[in-house]
């Protein structure tokens, strides 16, 4: 069994024969046939040719008719594409590919339209895959991970999605305004920091639909998006600023709250876990499946199922220090006080020498230890992952205008202060604004979700950020419009020890074609011949999956919703950084970014801000 498409081929569009009985019917069908091909014959004159053999769809998906294009792959390179969007658009290359090849990590399942171009006036690169046949009037725009600086068509957790799999539907990415560069150094160009900021999605979410509707001569009926991690981020930053954009978004695992994500929940990971008198890492990565062990031992039953899954890691009360050693032990098989503090630290996250929180409780669930070889060195010489992530940041992307090309990871103090120092260029980088009124009005509908094994974005950033919709906008109207999914036992954007292969793509869709609001998804565990050996429904947050007591408990058949206590403690230090009305709209102006609006978080924030709010504030060291 695999998961959850609703794959199941719909009726065609055109007149059925089959139905057809008798002979006086047979005449009619004939004649309406005729009709009916004269008739298509002339719209195909107008517009395009419509083909009634494609226009089966995924179960909850509009049936649309496949249309043909307009015009050849090649004459797209000539179209003028002036004022589709604010920079100037060059299309570099207009290929057919034929089903089969190989782009970047997607075989094409069908023959693609493929072009390419730069969007100015930064170095933004974009790639447009559009179906030479049987397009079925859908757009489907995907995010890019990490920095970005890479140009990749892929759309996270979308694998069993029709529309994906069967090629009927257009397709674009975008490099986010530069190539390579994860030293974070292209951001010395404020046009580059602009486009990786919210921009290079928007402007290819622009000049994408123009080059459909010439294509085909007429526009995609429905225009998705799917990110994961900073494709998260993504998301919700055209949720949030372009809200015209998209009729359906998936959000997984957001980058939204960016700054803090990179500078302190990295960085802490790292930090917590030297020793300040050597210099040395404290906990190395020998002892996680000592630590995942005795978690699972505490935990794992919690949630009714001893399965190798915390399902439930908001209701575990592990605690390090069970493992401490005991006088003589071997020390591989428990941990010294040191180590039993780094682990809670770990899982804990950031906080200044007074205890003050810089990021959410809790920073990495219990449950996902083994992940954590991500930032946890296999020598105590190191190098944790994490500094990697941060250092872009210490150099380049915490400054609003300017940069510390000299800094170390050593630089990095964790204080109020230098929090506050980091805030305003969260003002165009962070997506965090919960009010998504406009986005709602125009009938989006968003689809969250988070792997509570994620070792790079805590889970409970994106808890924090739903919470604050529902709080901004009432739990009712978001309910209305947008679900959370938390998935046991996956870690960051996939992976992890729990059914990690799941569908958000055709739900989505779903619900903004045919109003289907989404229901449980069905994850599974898939073995390496393809077989599902797991399989469970994860429902909307704060829902959870209960099993029934009876039959296997690797059929999600033999679960059954069940509500949950949602409370969580999302009380820190940044908290107001998930209000409305914050973001400031920017322009690159010789080697600086200029921004204005934005109303500097007013509306909500309830802790002193000791920076003036003068966007130079912000250079210079932390
Ligand atoms: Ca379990």
């Amino acid at each position: 069994m695999r998961a959850i498409c609703n794959a199941g081929p719909l009726a065609p569009s055109s007149p059925a024969a089959a139905r057809a009985g008798g002979l006086a019917a047979l005449i009619r069908h004939r004649l309406m046939r005729h009709v009916l091909t004269t008739f298509a014959a002339l719209v195909s004159l107008l517009t395009a040719l419509v083909f009634p053999s494609g226009a089966q769809a995924a179960s909850g998906l509009a049936s649309l008719p496949a249309v043909m294009p307009a015009m050849t792959c090649a004459a797209v390179a000539s179209l003028d594409l002036t004022g589709v969007t604010d920079g100037t658009v060059t299309i570099t290359s207009a290929v057919v590919l034929p089903a089969g090849t190989v782009v970047g990590n997607r075989t094409l399942p069908a023959a693609m339209c493929d072009v390419k171009g730069t969007i100015g006036p930064g170095a933004s690169l974009f790639e447009l895959q559009l179906p030479t046949q049987g397009w079925t009037q859908r757009y489907l725009q995907t995010g890019c991970g990490g920095l970005c600086g890479n140009l990749s068509i892929n759309a996270p957790m979308a694998s069993t999605c029709v529309p994906v799999t069967n090629g009927q539907i257009a397709m674009s990415a975008t490099d986010m305004g530069h190539e390579g560069g994860n030293d974070g150094s292209w951001a010395l160009d404020p046009k580059a920091k602009l486009d990786f900021a919210y921009r290079a999605e928007h402007a290819t979410a622009q000049v994408s639909k123009a080059i459909i509707n010439k294509f085909y001569a007429r526009p995609a009926k429905y225009a998705y998006f799917d990110g994961c991690s900073d494709g998260g981020r993504e998301a919700l930053m055209e949720a949030q600023r372009f809200p015209d954009d998209f009729d359906g978004i998936a959000a997984g695992a957001p980058a939204n709250d960016l700054i803090v994500q990179n500078t302190f929940h990295h960085g802490w990971a790292a930090a917590a876990n030297i020793d300040p008198k050597t210099g040395k890492y404290i906990l190395l990565a020998g002892k996680l499946p000592l630590i995942h062990a005795a978690v699972l031992k505490a935990c794992d039953s919690i949630d009714g199922v001893t399965d190798g899954v915390v399902d439930r890691p908001q209701a575990c009360r592990f605690d390090p220090s069970t493992l401490l050693c005991a006088q003589g032990q071997a020390a591989a098989t428990c941990l010294s006080a040191a180590e039993a503090a780094v682990v809670r630290k770990i899982h804990d996250g950031a906080t200044d020498a007074g205890g003050a929180r810089l990021e959410p409780y809790v920073s990495r669930e219990w449950g996902s230890e083994l992940n954590w070889s991500l930032f946890v060195p296999a020598t105590d010489a190191g190098p944790s992952g994490s500094i990697n992530f941060v250092m872009p940041f210490l150099q380049y992307l915490d400054y609003f205008n300017g940069t510390n090309t000299a800094a170390t990871f050593g630089d990095l103090k964790f204080t109020i202060d230098n929090f506050l120092k980091t805030v305003p260029v969260s003002k165009y980088l962070a997506a965090t604004d919960p009010d998504l009124q406009p986005f709602e009005r125009r009938g989006g509908k968003l689809l969250l979700w988070h792997g509570l094994e994620d070792q790079h974005i805590s889970p409970r950033s994106t808890i924090e950020y739903y919470t604050q919709m529902k709080n901004v906008m009432g739990s009712e109207r978001v309910d209305s419009f947008a679900k959370l999914y938390l998935f046991p036992g996956v870690a960051h954007c996939g992976g992890g020890d729990g059914p990690n292969t799941f569908d958000v793509l055709t739900p989505l869709m779903s619900w903004a074609e045919s109003g289907a609001k989404p229901g449980n998804i069905v994850a599974s565990i898939v073995d390496s011949t393809g077989q599902a050996t797991r399989t469970r429904p994860v429902f909307p947050y704060p829902a959870v999956a209960r099993y029934t007591g009876s039959g296997s408990t690797d059929d999600a058949a033999n679960f059954v919703l069940a509500q949950e206590d949602a409370r969580v403690d999302l009380n820190w230090i940044g908290e107001w950084l998930y209000s409305p009305g914050y973001e400031a709209w920017c322009q690159a102006q010789g080697s600086q970014l200029n921004c204005t609006g934005g109303n500097n978080w007013s509306s909500y924030r309830k802790t002193p801000v000791r920076w003036d709010g003068g966007e130079g504030q912000s250079n210079g060291r932390l």
